[in-house]
């Protein structure tokens, strides 16, 4: 609303009869307050208008917005009312500057206070002259000139001493600096700052730009790019400020500090449990990026958040780019014998009987100490590491137990689909431990479409035989894979099985059951073996026909 008066019979009519009847009809919008007939002859000051007309009419009205001094017939300002009338919409102060308080809003402060940590490149709590200078470019597009830096600092010290030191502006300075912008009605400067980190009208993040779209399509999935992990290490060291090689919780709490927090599926697994922390329990380099792959890999929407809320920046700064070029999709999987698995990286269901060992398996592998106590798993829980595989390669491997879900997980399409391994464990010295995955296999037979690996564990217990209806290592022959590694996770040696894991899973020919594309060549085979192992294969093979 554009509110002009130009007499003392007008003037008072705005306190008096227009602000209350712009209440009265509930419309809640700026009002931009104009002194028309201003002529510059007329030989009033404006400071004396301001001081006399203005200031008492705006305490009173916090919708006005602005207030200005016009003359039509001189044009005096003509350009300027209508300007501050479209910048009442566009650029209101409402949400900014509470009029009454005299200060920011909680909200707009909150927001500057992330501009800031953002802009701290180097997080040691100033924006150096350098840091200002690339933040003036980003928000105005161009350089400060010569003295700008100096009279930017000057009328911070004017208000906030403590604001400027020698090393540069402190986030109070920071926030005193926009509050004298709202203040002198330059709050269009403090929207452009906004609206360059991405915050839209309500002081939240655009949705667009937490949630750029990203799918993933079917058989394929979400890894972390060159550029993603870049992000992700930079971000560790710029953090790890006794650089003892983990983020204790100070240093977690700084890191996170311009997100909402840890994301929840991290608060759900007791972070860092899930992965590999030092011995203060603090999670290390390795344990960091094994465990953005692994949120990657199950919630790419998450990762592209944490990546906006963090201040990823794209590698080229074409308009288009986004935070998704810190992700890519992987090659869609094709399970076939002979297809390699193009991803790096990969899941394991952990699958067998109560207390077979597959908690303290996943310990093993996140190089946990072993513990004899016994908890039985409720929950699905999981364990993500970095696995070097023979040549060099390195890839990212989730281990996940899933507790009483088990049955329900083997019955959910999507769930398998997105697992690359299964592993079949038991305890060899637990007599009906075998017979669980039997069960399993036989209640899903669709299991047999996914390669697999079968372990025994418990290795350094004495080996007993199973009570079941085949003993594992004749089942594995007639299933024309590979024999039960027996490994025990108190031995070093552990660690040899979770790269054969991850080999499976990358390279999964021979992780098959027999039978599918390849079961006439194999029975050529057997025909061609001696009798002693055609009969023990033909045992198993009607054990099999009666079973299926
Ligand atoms: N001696 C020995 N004991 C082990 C080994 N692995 C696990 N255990 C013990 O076996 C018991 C069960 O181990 P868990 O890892 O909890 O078994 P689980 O398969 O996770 O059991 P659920 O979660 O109930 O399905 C615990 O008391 C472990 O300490 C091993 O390699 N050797
Ligand atoms: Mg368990």
């Amino acid at each position: 609303m554009l509110l002009v008066y130009s007499d003392h019979y007008s003037y008072e009519r705005v306190a008096l009869f227009w602000m209350p009847h712009f209440r009265s009809l509930g419309v809640n919008v700026p009002v931009v307050l104009c002194a028309n007939k201003s002529d510059p002859s007329a030989n009033t000051s404006t400071e004396q208008v301001v001081e006399d007309e203005m200031l008492p009419v705006m305490a009173e009205f916090k919708e006005i917005d602005s207030c200005i001094r016009t003359s039509a017939r001189e044009h005096h300002n003509i350009n300027e009312v209508f300007f501050l009338c479209q910048k009442a919409v566009t650029d209101p102060i409402a949400p900014l500057f509470d009029s009454k308080e005299s200060n920011l809003k909680a909200t707009c402060v909150s927001a500057l206070r992330r501009i800031f940590y953002l802009c701290d490149r180097d997080q040691d709590g100033y924006l150096n002259d350098k840091e200002i200078h690339d933040f003036q470019i980003k928000c105005f597009g161009k350089p400060l000139g010569d003295g700008d830096l100096y009279h930017i600092k000057q009328s911070i010290r004017k208000y906030s001493p403590d604001g400027v030191t020698d090393n540069g502006i402190r986030q109070e300075g920071f926030i005193m600096l926009n509050k004298i912008f709202a203040e002198k009605g330059r709050h269009e400067t403090v929207w452009l700052i906004l609206r360059t980190f991405h915050y839209t009208n309500s002081l939240s993040l655009q949705t667009s730009f937490l949630h750029p779209k990203f799918d993933v399509p079917p058989n394929t999935s979400a890894e972390l790019s060159p550029a993603g992990y870049r992000f992700f290490v930079d971000l560790f060291l710029l953090h790890d400020k006794d650089s003892d090689g983990g983020l204790n919780n100070s240093e977690l709490a700084a890191l996170f500090a311009p997100t909402p927090g840890l994301p929840p599926s991290w608060l759900d697994s007791s972070f860092p449990s899930s992965t590999v922390s030092n011995e203060a329990g603090h999670i290390t380099l390795q344990g960091w990026l094994a465990q953005w792959s692994m949120t990657t890999f199950f919630s790419p929407s998450t990762t592209l958040a944490y990546l906006a809320y963090l201040g990823f920046e794209p590698p080229s700064a074409t308009p288009r780019a986004s935070t998704t070029s810190a992700l890519k999709l992987t090659k869609p999987r094709k399970r076939r014998k002979r297809a390699t698995v193009e991803r790096n990286v990969l899941l394991a269901y952990v699958l067998g009987g109560p207390s077979a060992g597959k908690s303290a398996l996943l310990s093993a592998f996140l190089s946990r100490p072993f513990s004899p106590t016994y908890h039985p798993t409720i929950k699905p829980r999981t364990a993500v590491n970095s696995v070097e595989l023979p040549g060099g390669k390195q890839c990212t491997l989730i281990l996940e137990e899933l507790g009483e879900l088990e049955p329900a997980i083997l019955e959910n399409a999507a769930k398998l689909a997105a697992c690359d391994i299964l592993v079949y464990a038991y305890d060899s010295s637990d007599p009906d431990s075998f017979s669980h995955i039997l069960a399993l296999r036989s209640a899903y037979a669709h299991l047999d479409e996914l390669p697999a690996l079968y372990v025994a564990l418990k290795a350094d217990n004495d080996k007993t035989t199973q009570r079941s209806e085949v003993q594992p290592e004749e089942y594995t022959a007639a299933q024309g894979m590979p024999k039960p590694l027996h490994v025990s996770v108190t031995w070093g040696s552990v660690g040899e099985l979770f790269v054969q894991i991850a080999e499976a899973a990358m390279w999964p020919a021979g992780a098959y059951p027999r039978g599918g594309e390849e079961e006439v060549d194999r029975t050529n085979l057997w025909i061609a073996l001696g009798a002693v192992v055609a009969a023990g294969a033909a045992f198993v093979g009607i054990w099999r026909r009666l079973k299926y």
